[in-house]
């Protein structure tokens, strides 16, 4: 497909497709959905839908475009042996990690609250990696899988934008990714700080990564595939 340039923040952002992946962070509903981890720390959930469409849209892309493609889902063992005392204490013993709720136990892999949302639910061939905390490279083989396939170039999107999708894109900047994270597609449950950790990102001449929007990356896609259909005619 070529090199793709992406209008962005703070910069251009250049961008080859064969060496790009796609992190879906944590669109579970657990997070997204009432009842589940995000209500029981006292959020209103419904903050984050605003990323589902622009989440779908960016799938799409990525899909057509042949990207490698990764979903994680933040979340811990049956018996907690995963989850550090520290994590587990911060909420009251009802409301915290591994407590029954509405979507099962909170928090805890296999229960129905760990899933992914059934909008932006995984393709057969597209890895979910489970990560016991915020960042995906924390305890986890995303490194291995990346470096496997040369990827270089990542695109984050998900929720939350100042927690997990922040945690992230530090883990992976320090690890020479190039990180491209479109705005849209992340959300908080607090608005002040989805604003301010998508412009941290971008300050001091990218000092994380890029910002763009789900908008210009699907454009930047679309223009590249077309040419390259008008070559191949
Ligand atoms: N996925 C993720 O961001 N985990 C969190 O706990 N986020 C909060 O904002 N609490």
């Amino acid at each position: 497909m070529g090199r793709l340039v992406i209008p962005a923040q703070p910069a251009p952002f250049a961008l080859e497709p064969e060496r790009t992946a796609l992190l879906m962070i944590d669109m579970q509903r657990d997070f997204l959905e009432p009842g589940g981890f995000g209500t029981a720390l006292g959020n209103d959930v419904s903050r984050l839908r605003t990323a589902i469409a622009p989440c779908q849209s960016l799938l799409d892309t990525a899909r057509e475009a042949g990207l490698f493609i990764i979903h994680t889902r933040e979340g811990h063992r049956a018996d907690l042996s995963d989850a550090p005392p520290a994590k587990l204490e911060r909420s009251s013993p009802d409301k915290r990690i591994g407590a029954c709720g509405p979507m099962g136990r909170i928090l805890v892999r296999g229960e129905p609250g760990h899933d992914i949302i059934a909008e932006l639910a995984p393709l057969s061939g597209e890895p979910v990696v489970d990560k016991p905390g915020k960042g995906a490279f924390y305890q986890t083989d995303i490194d291995l899988m990346l470096r496997n396939r040369g990827i270089t170039f990542l695109i984050v999107a998900g929720v939350t934008t100042e927690v997990c999708v922040h945690t992230t894109i530090r883990e992976a900047n320090d690890r020479g990714y190039r990180c491209l994270v479109p705005g849209d597609a992340c959300a908080s449950y607090v608005p002040e700080f989805h604003e301010v950790g998508l412009r941290m990102i971008a300050a001091q001449g990218g000092i994380f990564g890029c910002v763009t929007t789900s908008a210009e990356i699907g454009a930047a896609f679309v223009a590249a595939l077309v040419r390259m259909e008008r070559a191949e005619a």
